[in-house]
């Protein structure tokens, strides 16, 4: 297999490994835990895993041995740069607690275990991925692991690999479903001990313990080169406004990091516009204004950055989608009645009609591509795919409308075109930034670390992260001390809490003090690539979000 001279060169880089991981680890353990919220519920739902204490590690004088331990491995839904060095961390630790110890990988996501598909990761054929980006070591896959028929299906096989414990490397839904199964099998007394780690490019698995996801610093990095990038063809070709979507399903975490890291004329916060509560009319009104006052400067250029998820979070909006569920809810007399109408104009007048006049307004106002869009792409159970959206087209659209309007009352002179983007794939398998690679292979030792312990319903968590790797402070954090209740498909649940972005944070604070002055003025920021050698001060800086968390 041909691989690039890059990847040569960083097969042979040794993460940095905080200072109590690096020889014998002796584990202190700190007070007794409570769920962030609905601690009765919750203590109800995990009589075996829930209170238990916080983890930290130390460096010991000497090493406690342990017989050979077989261990299982599940990469859970998207991609996330770092993923494999996850592994790598495993797979060392477990060697250096007993050299006959063994780590399977269940394939294409958790699907694999269910379905008993898996296969030994060997030295050799780990060493190929170390510090790579992308799942393919094992593939992924979406499957939820909730079902008491599946735990026992994976029990099965767990059993016959004398698998001792599983850890299942996802974000907040995949982490949840870990304690779940922890739950379970400690109740069976299944002798199986489950072990999460924090993944995700989307940054919202984040708390006191939980500083950060991992991927998040190298999909963050990648998309603001790009955005960079685009921000200087911008101020060289002075002719068009570029609106670039963010991947993110719901937080906006990453759009304001990259905010941070380029200083774009427009950045929406999704969680903002839901606080306060804006109409699609005002961030259109907003985001006109800023190309009318750049204008007016003659700066008929710039960078507006829109949140993937940001539909959802207009109220007016998300009201418009229930209502479309609801007329085009399949099987429904309503349903058949659009399907019968084929041309696309009396398909927007119909479903015009069946609306409230809030959202029959709204949706009359929408243009008229992205109108049967929403009434086009159905997910399985009927819904409108909002991650299918071009939102960036969307806003895009209804500037330049708004701008024709303004132009006939001489508020706008200028020029207005358009270009769309749409980054998050382009991220989600870069190679991991030596941040991602060191945290990741510290996630991943610290797995190992929890499991020689006997440990079971953990999350490994790698603290103090704006310092040198050498003082990061590891350990392990009870899953079930970061849930709370929440209705899910219209059942209470408990959950790991989603992590928004904080309006009151130190990271949006910053940009809210900062951005008018970036409409109006050009304070474009150069990111450049991803560094991997040279100077600390370029290539192991945690992102701006962490940073400005912990100034
Ligand atoms: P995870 O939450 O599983 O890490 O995935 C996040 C994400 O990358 C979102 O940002 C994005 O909306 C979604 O996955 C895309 O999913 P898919 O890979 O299924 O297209």
């Amino acid at each position: 297999m041909t691989i690039s001279p890059l990847q040569q060169e960083r097969a042979k880089y040794q993460p940095k490994l905080p200072h109590s991981l690096r020889g014998a680890v002796k584990i202190v353990e700190g007070e007794k835990t409570q769920s962030v919220d609905d601690q009765e519920d919750i203590a109800k739902l995990f009589p075996n895993t829930y209170g238990m204490p916080l983890l930290t590690f130390e460096a010991a004088d000497k090493p406690g041995g342990t017989g050979p331990v077989n261990v299982g491995v599940i990469l859970s839904g998207g991609q996330a740069p770092g993923g494999h060095n996850v592994i790598a961390g495993i797979f060392d630790g477990i060697k250096k607690l007993n050299p006959e110890s063994k780590l399977y990988g269940f394939l294409g996501g958790p699907g694999g275990l269910v379905d008993h598909k898996y296969m030994e990761i060997t030295a050799d054929y780990l060493d190929a991925f170390r510090n790579t980006g992308g799942f393919d070591i094992i593939g992924s896959g979406r499957t939820k692991l909730e079902e008491t028929d599946q735990f026992d299906k994976g029990l099965e096989i767990l059993k016959q690999l004398n698998i001792k414990a599983l850890v299942i490397i996802g974000g907040d839904d995949s982490n949840t479903n870990a304690c779940v199964l922890a739950e379970y099998y400690k109740s069976k007394d299944a002798g199986v001990q489950v072990v999460g780690c924090p993944k995700t490019i989307d940054g919202d698995l984040k708390n006191e313990m939980i500083e950060t996801s991992f991927g998040f610093d190298t999909a963050t990095k990648v998309y603001s080169e790009l955005i960079g990038n685009i921000e200087r063809d911008a101020n060289s070709a002075k002719k068009y406004w570029h609106f670039i979507k963010l991947m993110g399903r719901s937080a906006s975490h990453i759009g304001l990091e990259c905010a941070l890291q380029t200083q774009p004329n427009v950045c929406l916060i999704s969680e903002e516009v839901a606080e306060k509560k804006q109409t699609l009319h005002e961030i259109v009104d907003y985001i006109a204004g800023i190309v009318a006052k750049r204008a007016a400067n003659g700066n008929n250029f710039g960078v507006a950055l829109i949140p993937e998820g940001l539909i959802e979070f207009i109220p007016e909006m998300k009201i418009l989608i229930s209502e479309l569920n609801d007329i085009l809810a399949e099987g429904s007399e309503t349903e058949a009645e659009f399907k019968s109408i084929k041309d696309e104009k009396l398909r927007r007048e119909f479903v015009a009609g069946k609306l409230s006049a809030e959202s029959s307004a709204l949706y009359q106002f929408l243009p008229a591509g992205i109108a049967n869009q929403l009434t086009a792409d159905r997910d399985p159970h009927g819904n409108v795919q909002v991650s299918l959206i071009q939102t960036e087209t969307l806003l895009g659209e209804m500037v330049k409308k708004q701008l024709s309007e303004m132009k006939k009352e001489g508020r706008f002179k200028g020029k207005f075109n358009t270009q769309y983007h749409f980054f998050g794939y382009e991220g989600r398998c870069a190679a991991p930034s030596n941040f991602d690679a060191d945290y990741c292979y510290s996630l991943g030792y610290t797995a190992s670390v929890l499991i020689g312990q006997g440990k079971t319903g953990y999350m490994a968590s790698v603290r103090n992260l704006t310092a040198p790797a050498e003082q990061w402070i590891a350990g392990g954090v009870p899953v079930t001390m970061m849930m709370n209740m929440e209705r899910r498909h219209g059942h209470m649940k408990p959950v790991i809490q989603k992590a928004l972005v904080l309006l009151d944070g130190a990271p949006f604070l910053h940009f809210a003090a900062n951005r008018n002055k970036w409409a109006e003025e050009t304070c474009f920021v150069y990111p450049g690539p991803i560094q991997y050698f040279g100077p600390s001060t370029v290539c192991d800086q945690p992102t701006r979000t962490l940073q400005l968390e912990q100034a």
